[in-house]
């Protein structure tokens, strides 16, 4: 299942995942190859654009995590997308209250209409339930006989008649009422193309029968086409969701990627293979995972979204409650002030930190800071005062930096000092609320 398209991302996020940092154009690259794979799998292309524009806008204001790579956020926000694409969470079917449940089955010939009503009424015996299939297809030869043969293979009744297809399921359903059945589970007739005639059968056969759910097989194999089928469905008879079939083979994943967006209608079951058993209830989550492959990687990315915001606010809470701010205190600051974003815009949100602004914290520069820090003695990172200029000199042999950079550093330090002051002026939880730490208001 979506071999082809599942390794396409990979090679894309290979890349990726090696940088500390990601440009605005390697992102940009990045995406632009998803798109193409995208297309390529016969994705409709509208919903390929807005899944990629979502993405980019997604992607600017992201907030990094600690052991969080930047290429690992980028595949979580493309995870994100495909589940949202995919429909999100897992609809189940509607059963009813009191008479026997119907549902309904619809769809191209071929696309798997018949099998799919043995597998889901042994879905659902399964879960209790006594199913009756009802073989309302009487134009193509053998199709009641199909239905027959399958039915005796899983020991679950079905009901024919010589009969027009609406008054087969209306003497379904009061057969199925007398025998204690509570699903009647629907197999109708498959059309070569969208049949007038056929439609206004199916239609005829709702509104009488009334289903819980009226669901269309589309084989999976149809890429977007699928689309244009789900629309004809739903103008014509009414669909309350699809069922994709044959996702066991190699489909490109067009058809699973486009259809609940451009029909707004949920995918509510796959068929995986030829056997009775070969049904499984939809998961976008899982789908995504599966076209992914990098669920080790989403999970991670969550941990961390999850933890971060709770460990950084208890550090930053003791730091503001009194003790001494050092200059180690300065690197892990820097550090954390780097994953909450741009510094320019978290040093706009306090009060007289203009002069930060433009400052530059790259990877570079805080190794930098990093060996300078580490080069000086524990007094001296207490207290940064008594560094005389033999000493700025030593450190910065020290650390493989100039005496101006130990000077650079140590005035940064100084003006953080006076921020973590201000800080302590403030209300603490303003403060952290600002930093999106944790919300009190919870
Ligand atoms: N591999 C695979 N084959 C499937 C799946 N579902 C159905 N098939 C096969 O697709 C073919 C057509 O299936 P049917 O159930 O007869 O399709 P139908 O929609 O009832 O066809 P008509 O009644 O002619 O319209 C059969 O050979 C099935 O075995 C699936 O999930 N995977
Ligand atoms: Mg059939």
């Amino acid at each position: 299942m979506f071999t082809e398209l599942s390794s396409k991302f990979d090679k894309i996020f290979n890349k990726l995942r090696g940088y500390a940092r990601l440009s605005e154009s390697n992102i940009k690259e990045a995406l632009k190859e998803v798109k193409v794979a995208l297309l390529e799998a016969d994705v409709n292309y509208k919903v390929v654009k807005d899944f990629i524009s979502s993405i980019e806008q997604k992607s600017l204001g992201q907030e990094t995590f600690k052991g969080v790579k930047p290429g690992q956020l980028l595949i979580k926000l493309v995870y994100d997308e495909l589940v949202e694409l995919l429909g999100k969470e897992n609809k189940p079917l509607r059963f009813s209250g009191t008479e026997p449940t119907v549902f309904m089955l619809t769809g191209l010939q071929g696309s798997g209409k018949t099998t799919t009503c043995g597998k889901i009424a042994k879905f659902y015996e399964k879960k209790g339930k006594r199913p009756l299939l009802v073989a309302a297809d009487i134009y193509r030869p053998a199709a009641i006989e199909q239905l027959k043969i399958l039915g005796k293979n899983l020991k679950i009744p079905t009901f024919s008649q010589d009969a027009k297809p609406l008054k087969i399921c209306r003497e379904a359903f009061e057969h199925a009422k007398q025998n204690g059945f509570d699903l009647v589970i629907i197999d109708t007739a498959g059309r070569l193309h969208i049949d007038e005639a056929l439609m206004k059968e199916l239609a005829e056969i709702k509104s009488e029968l009334k289903p819980q759910e009226v669901l269309l097989v589309v084989d999976g194999m149809t890429g977007q086409d699928a689309v244009n089928i789900a629309a004809s469905f739903e103008q014509k008879v009414g669909i309350d969701g699809v069922i994709l079939t044959k996702m066991d083979g190699d489909t490109r994943g067009g058809a699973a990627l486009s259809i609940r967006a451009v029909s707004g209608k949920p995918i509510k079951f796959i068929g995986v293979g030829e056997k009775t058993d070969a049904l499984e209830l939809f998961y976008p989550e899982r789908i995504a995972s599966r076209i992914l492959g990098m669920g080790d990687v989403v999970s991670l990315v969550e941990k961390a979204q999850e933890s971060i915001k709770i460990e950084e606010a208890e550090k930053l809470e003791k730091k503001l409650k009194g003790e001494r701010f050092t200059l180690e205190d300065f690197y892990d600051q820097l550090q954390q002030i780097k994953r909450m974003g741009p510094l320019e815009s978290v040093l706009g949100m306090v009060p007289g930190m203009g002069k930060f602004k433009g400052m530059e914290m790259d990877e570079k520069a805080l190794t930098k800071v990093e060996a300078i820090i580490c080069s000086m003695t524990k007094k001296e990172k207490v207290s940064p005062n008594i560094i005389d200029g033999s000493r700025r000199k030593r450190i910065a042999s020290g650390s493989g930096t100039s005496i101006q950079d130990v000077n650079k550093v140590l005035k940064q330090f100084a003006m953080m000092e006076k921020m973590v002051k201000n800080f302590q002026k403030m209300d603490l939880k303003k403060i952290s609320k600002m930093f999106s730490l944790v919300n009190y208001s919870q």
